[in-house]
């Protein structure tokens, strides 16, 4: 980091904090607070160790001062991390501010904010058209079963677990109720339903699709984003920036007019300019990762960005890696391997210059790991050899 650019930013967050001297206190206050803690709690000997974790852009060059002043040596290395709005603030500073980090870990980005609310009102749309179409647990538990007996065994490990639900057909049929039969099935409506979550929004007279649906497997979160409200924060955005009217009703957006509406507002959303060349050429190199079963962003939108990188920026294969992460919902949890480091796969990255294929990871139920496997780097997936523990990483490769 050069010290113009220092002092070009520290003049910068300075004067934009300045207009509000509350705010400027407590942005100098708090991180200050906390570093003299860290010295006061380190000060019975030994060497300091301690991590600065810091919420946003704007304290960067703060946190990186603090760090400084105590330790006597700026920073040797900076990363960013974050996950869902955090992912679109990596993406963020990759984009905007490309001197600012070496390494950027973006995990389930919901960077693509101007068309991701469309799908999230479009799933919310599909289940409340009437009464008829709500889908409710036991709808989510018989599709996910038939999910998991059509698509689990075509990775060639039954684990409960899709390696790439992309590679699996399904059809939402399978599960229609036969006559005599009510519960732990779908009725034709519910049936349309299910199909509109996994397609995802398409514009109503080009058919192109806006944003992707959710994947295949995911269906046991579906509750917390197509219950009983939309996703608040899709709602508030068309109620309160886009349309300006506080009786606007979800059930009322469209798939034609209100895309044009939303590109003329909400100025500033999106995080997706696919030129990172700022970036990647001062040494940056960006780690994505996203839940194949996150219910919440739809996780094909991370390789869709990662694509256009691709397409966009020369030799980005050489500093950008996605790892899609089987059986993992929105930002952590699910029935995958889904305990990583993935600060440590990056600051390795950095540090020899190899960019990662496969990540370490396991699955810990009751604080032991009950099974490890690699995460692969897109679109490669963990494909068993055939003999050994199928709970072992070294029974599988990247491929
Ligand atoms: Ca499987």
């Amino acid at each position: 980091m050069s010290a113009a650019f220092v002092v070009a930013a520290a003049r910068k967050d300075v004067a934009r904090r300045l207009r509000d001297p509350f705010a400027f206190l407590l942005w100098l206050g708090i991180p200050l607070v906390l570093g003299g803690l860290m010295a006061l709690l380190n000060s019975g000997g030994g060497k300091p160790r301690g991590r600065l974790l810091l919420a946003d852009r704007d304290e960067t060059f703060l946190s990186k001062a603090v760090a400084a002043a105590y330790y006597g040596n700026a920073p040797k290395r900076s990363y960013f991390s974050g996950c869902s709005t955090g992912g679109r603030q990596a993406l963020t500073a990759a984009q905007r501010y490309p001197l600012d980090y070496d390494g950027i870990i973006a995990g389930a980005a919901g960077n693509f904010a101007k068309r991701q609310p469309f799908t999230q009102i479009h799933m919310w749309q599909a289940t409340h058209k009437d009464a008829a179409s709500l889908l409710t647990e036991p709808q989510y538990t018989a599709l996910h079963k038939a999910v998991v007996a059509k698509c689990d065994a075509l990775d060639g490990v039954k684990d409960g677990v899709l390696e790439n639900p992309r590679s699996c057909k399904f059809d939402p049929a399978v599960t229609s109720c036969k006559p005599g039969e009510s519960s732990n099935c779908l009725t034709a409506p519910q049936v349309e339903a299910a199909k509109k979550i996994y397609a995802g929004a398409s514009h109503a007279k080009t058919h192109e699709l806006l944003y992707p649906g959710l994947e295949l497997g995911s269906e046991m979160g579906w509750d917390e984003y197509v219950g009983v409200r939309p996703v608040d924060y899709a709602e508030q955005l068309f109620r309160y920036v886009v349309f300006k009217d506080e009786k606007w009703q979800p059930m009322s957006l469209n798939y034609d007019s209100d895309v044009a509406t939303m590109d003329r507002t909400a100025t500033g959303l999106n995080a997706n300019d696919a030129d990172l060349t700022k970036f990647f050429s001062r040494g940056g190199k960006l780690l994505m990762y996203h839940g194949w079963g996150d219910p919440g962003i739809p996780p094909y939108n991370s390789v869709n960005y990662y694509q256009s990188v691709q397409k966009t920026t020369k030799n980005a294969h050489d500093s950008s890696r996605l790892f899609m992460i089987p059986g993992m919902g929105h930002c952590r949890g699910g029935d995958g391997t889904t305990s990583y480091d993935m600060v440590a796969a990056i600051d390795e990255w950095v540090d020899t210059k190899t960019a990662p294929n496969a990540i370490p990871a396991s699955k810990i139920v009751d604080g032991k790991i009950v099974r490890t496997r690699p995460l692969c780097a897109y679109p490669a997936v963990a494909t068993y050899k055939g003999s050994g523990s199928t709970d072992d990483a070294v029974n599988f490769v990247c491929k």
